[in-house]
């Protein structure tokens, strides 16, 4: 099914609250991967949004399961035992700290690489008593989280009518590819609770402050609470109606250059939760760190890039000096 148009605001007691009193599930584009014409809803979402849920994605749910309960022990222990598998430079478990230019949330994570021979390392030895067991639900997970965003990818390239199927997809194949998986826990903030309290305006906590992914896609993953939100086209933020049994998708940096602009990379936030844990966990699809990064030759007939050329190295190395927040891909636009 194609999704439903967007259903604008029309009070204005609720601007800049996206869908407030609206079905906000209305706004997501929703894509049904058994559907036969799931590559033009698919090519449609990424124009409009950068971003769509997945439903009958064909991940098995209990690698899901097995992994939300293996993530779930993994916080639960002592800070002593978590950081043992810290700091998070970048990879490694991070609590508060994101990246390595003084951006902080309310967020505790794990950052691993997704090389299958890379992940016991960054994993705290005392792991109960069985790191191994968390270290093979990463893996599960990973390889059929993979193998679905893959799908995707090839279905976005036929459905922008490019003959090589695999041009986007080969790059999350390949060996060398640079692609990472975060584990994201939201612990509840009891000042939230407080401070609502008093019936004054909400308090918001950022648990994870607005950012574009730069990688080609990336695979999220939450259990049923809220606070994950987008920015839409016209700079609104619109809450993402949390659901456990699906995926969403995120256009990051890398897929908007390769499409020459007609993709967009969506902007996304978390906001804390007053009472309750959110666990999310990304996967981040990213291509080997030589390639270059340029619009695929079928998007660009007729007009020209519009970016310089970079290599996935040279994004990242950008990347990793800038804030969070930052508009990353200002700095290879041509004028
Ligand atoms: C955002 C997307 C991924 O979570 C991530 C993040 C990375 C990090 O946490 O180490 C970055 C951030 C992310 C973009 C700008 C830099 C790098 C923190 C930061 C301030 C793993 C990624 O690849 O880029």
């Amino acid at each position: 099914a194609l999704p439903k148009p967007a259903i604008k605001n029309i009070s204005p007691f609720i601007l800049n609250q996206g869908s407030a009193g609206l079905n906000p599930q209305s706004e997501i584009p929703l894509i049904d991967l058994s559907k036969l014409d799931a590559k033009h809803a698919i090519v449609k979402a990424c124009e409009d949004f950068g971003f769509f849920k997945i439903v009958n994605h064909g991940v098995p749910l209990d690698f899901i399961s097995n992994l939300e309960s293996e993530a779930v022990g993994f916080f639960s222990l002592p800070s002593s035992e978590k950081e043992k598998a810290g700091p998070a430079n970048p990879f490694g478990y991070g609590n508060k700290k994101i990246g390595p230019n003084g951006d902080v949330g309310w967020v505790e994570y794990l950052l691993l690489k997704t090389d299958p021979s890379s992940n016991l390392n960054e994993l705290p030895t005392g792991f109960g008593n069985n790191p191994e067991k968390f270290r093979s639900a990463i893996n599960d997970y990973i390889s059929a989280v993979k193998k679905m965003g893959c799908e995707i990818l090839e279905l976005m390239a036929d459905g922008l009518k490019i003959q090589q199927r695999n041009v986007l997809s080969k790059l999350l194949m390949d060996e060398q590819s640079d692609s990472v998986f975060r584990l994201n826990h939201y612990p509840p903030c009891p000042e939230l609770n407080q401070a609502s309290g008093d019936g004054a305006t909400p308090p918001n906590m950022i648990g994870f402050g607005e950012h574009t992914d730069p990688q080609i896609i990336s695979i999220l993953r939450s259990n049923n609470i809220s606070g994950l939100q987008i920015s839409t086209r016209d700079g609104s933020w619109i809450p993402v109606p949390p659901d456990q049994t699906s995926f969403f998708i995120n256009v990051g940096d890398s897929l908007q250059v390769m499409t020459n602009g007609r993709f967009k990379s969506v902007r996304h936030r978390v906001i804390a939760s007053g009472s309750k844990s959110r666990l999310s966990m990304i996967y981040f699809g990213g291509p080997p760190l030589s390639e270059r990064i340029v619009p695929l030759p079928a998007l660009v007939k007729g007009t020209e890039s519009l970016y310089k050329e970079f290599t996935w190295f040279e994004y990242k190395k950008s990347a990793y000096s800038s804030r969070l927040s930052d508009n990353r891909l200002a700095l290879f636009q041509r004028i």
